[in-house]
């Protein structure tokens, strides 16, 4: 069964439904969607949907169900013509200490290859619309990776990136030795693999490119709306397709990815967006775009 309590077309499953939880700075709307996920808020600001990773008393690790409901949330967002761009974020404690280990420490290896655990979190990549992660606390192991699955990567002061996975016996799953080391370098990413140390402080990750901008904690959530706002503002096709390419490089060879873009770059002259960009500029005006 399914409502739909924020936006017309945001819809949210009753079936996670839990009954009471109090908020300290949390929007009303924010409040009417977490009745409806157990683990996460969802809330929509102007053209900016956020998601918030919401079990505080586990750092946000994220369970299997968490997982499920950020895809959800994800999918509703990407579907919704209201939306332009998506935060991801966390507490100010943690964006998400990895993995669930207490839920996976029991796993049998037949099992979790036979039923492909934790697949799901691919999904995230499929997702159209550029999603921003604004990572305060802790975003170590399977929280370091889902940051790095997102587009931009926006810091609290106070973030720490890691890889701590070698520490229980096993190693990263969702991207910690493949997005790492495109991000840091293969020294610095062996380094953390390896280790399960030499942490990146945010001051760290900015310098290595991990990170795009660095803010004092309170302000994370409103500067990475403010630029995710920005990009909503944008012509549709022309972001998503920008996002697309940008991931494309890291898959296709040069020549291949140019190929790509020089296409997409000219079917955008079939938009109208593209008509209002142009004229608008050679009319010294700012431009309304569409999404057509
Ligand atoms: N899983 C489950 N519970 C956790 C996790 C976690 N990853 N992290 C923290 N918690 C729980 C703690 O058990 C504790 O619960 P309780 O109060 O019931 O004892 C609560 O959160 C608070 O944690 P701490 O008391 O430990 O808080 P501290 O401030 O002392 O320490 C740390 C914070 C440093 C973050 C510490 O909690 C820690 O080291 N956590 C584990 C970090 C870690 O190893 N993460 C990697 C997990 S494995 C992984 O992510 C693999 C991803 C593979 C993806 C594959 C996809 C296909």
């Amino acid at each position: 069964m399914f409502r739909n309590l924020i936006s017309p077309s945001i819809t949210k499953p009753l079936s996670a439904q839990k009954s009471v939880r109090s908020f300290s700075s949390a929007s009303v709307l924010r409040q009417a969607a977490a009745t409806n996920y157990q683990h996460i808020l969802t809330e929509t600001r102007g053209k900016v949907g956020l998601v918030t990773l919401n079990r505080p008393k586990a750092l946000n690790a994220l369970c299997n169900d968490l997982f499920v409901e950020v895809n959800e949330a994800m999918k509703n967002f990407d579907e919704d013509d209201n939306i332009g761009a998506i935060v991801l974020t966390g507490s100010e404690k943690a964006f998400a200490a990895g993995a669930d280990i207490k839920e996976m420490k029991d796993n049998t290896f037949v099992d979790t290859y036979k039923k492909d655990f934790l697949g799901h979190w691919a999904k995230i990549s499929d997702v159209k619309k550029p999603i921003i992660a604004a990572v305060n606390g802790y975003a170590l192991g399977g929280g370091c990776e889902l940051a790095m699955s997102c587009d931009i990567i926006y810091a609290g002061e106070k973030a720490v990136f890691g890889q701590p996975e070698i520490n229980l016996g096993v190693i990263p799953g969702a991207g910690g030795t493949q997005r790492l080391v495109k991000a840091v370098g293969k020294s610095r990413a062996m380094e953390m693999v390896l280790s399960g140390g030499a942490n990146l402080t945010a001051d760290e990750a900015q310098s290595l490119g991990l990170v795009s901008k660095v803010v004092p904690a309170d302000q994370l959530i409103d500067e990475a709306i403010k630029t995710a706002g920005k990009i909503a503002s944008k012509s549709q096709a022309s972001v998503q397709m920008g996002k697309e390419l940008i991931n494309k490089s890291f898959e296709v060879p040069l020549s291949a990815g140019l190929r790509w873009e020089r296409a997409y770059f000219q079917a955008l002259f079939g938009t109208a967006d593209q008509k209002e960009g142009m004229n608008a500029f050679a009319e010294k005006r700012k431009p309304t775009f569409t999404n057509n």
